[in-house]
């Protein structure tokens, strides 16, 4: 039985004071524990910014690649071992500047990741740039004038692109936070949870007291339904309210590899059915 000590790392966290990283941190450890998975049990990819600096704070099967790329990363560590969950974490910046595309497909094939995005609103690590997710008009280290770009909406992007899981958390919200990435580990298919997130130092605009005004469960609104065009309806962070919570789910989701039925007969994974090929012999009409 895995315990939350498992995953305890001697190296300590370098986050400013009050940074949301520490409640996301502590939720993706609860929720790991609570599903029954110890450190090896799992597979945890890391992309590159203060989100990233977790990969090392947690001690458990882990892999940090290149900003922006981290969906690539667990989808290809997913294909090749069906049966091991993987879970990708990411900034707002990574996922949607340098790798929207990945996103974008991700959904598209529905692969079995469970994906976070730590959403800050900036690029931290890089002290302060604006970001898709940062308010237009917003003054920013990148833009002192303000942000001329209009703002992205993650949730109505995953929405449209047939999403079948998103869900979006609260760093000021544990306890929800725990569920939501519990839900999104069981859900069979690619599952998005967005976690609007406290970045004390960079965003002065949609921070802690300004979301806690705000937040609302979804599951408690009198007309809420589990409906992709509801969950569209209710997607906008405005000064009206900011809707969290399992915001859309499809429960008859089929992933990628569920999908590829010529397989269904095979009992191995694809990284059992790597071969080893002698290219020596074919190299020579290079040399
Ligand atoms: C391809 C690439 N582009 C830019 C950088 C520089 N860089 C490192 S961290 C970072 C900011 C990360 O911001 P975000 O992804 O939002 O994560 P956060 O630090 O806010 O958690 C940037 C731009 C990089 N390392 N690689």
């Amino acid at each position: 039985m895995a315990e939350l000590k498992d995953y305890n790392s001697p190296i300590l966290p370098t986050w400013c004071p009050g940074c949301g990283d520490f409640a996301i941190w502590s939720a993706l450890k609860q929720a790991l524990v609570a599903e029954g998975f110890g450190p090896k049990d799992i597979c945890l990819c890391f992309d590159i910014g203060c989100n990233g600096n977790m990969a090392d704070k947690i001690n458990a099967y882990a892999f940090k690649g290149l900003h922006g790329r981290v969906i690539p990363t667990a989808s290809g560590i997913h294909l090749a071992n069906k049966g091991l969950p993987v879970i990708a974490i990411a900034g707002d910046g990574g996922t949607f500047d340098e790798g929207m595309q990945h996103f974008v497909h991700a959904i598209r094939s529905n692969y079995n990741v469970t994906f976070i995005v730590h959403n800050n609103c900036d690029f931290g690590l890089t002290t302060g740039q604006a970001t898709p997710t940062t308010w237009e008009g917003q003054k920013m280290n990148s833009a002192p004038h303000g942000v001329v770009e209009k703002r992205l909406n993650p949730i109505k992007l995953a929405l449209s692109l047939g999403a079948d899981f998103v869900a979006r958390g609260f760093t000021g919200n544990l306890q929800q936070l725990v569920k939501l990435l519990q839900a999104g580990i069981r859900h069979n298919g690619f599952s998005y949870v967005d976690i609007l997130q406290h970045c004390p130092t960079y965003n002065h605009f949609q921070d802690h007291i300004w979301l806690s005004e705000r937040v609302y469960d979804i599951e408690t609104k009198p007309d809420y339904k589990n409906d992709r065009d509801y969950a569209y309806s209710i997607s906008e962070i405005s000064e009206d309210g900011v809707a969290t919570g399992i915001l859309f789910q499809n429960e008859a989701s089929t992933s990628y590899l569920d999908k590829l039925s010529y397989r269904s007969a095979y009992q191995t994974s694809l990284k059992d059915e790597v071969k080893n090929y002698e290219i020596n012999e074919s190299l020579k009409m290079f040399r």
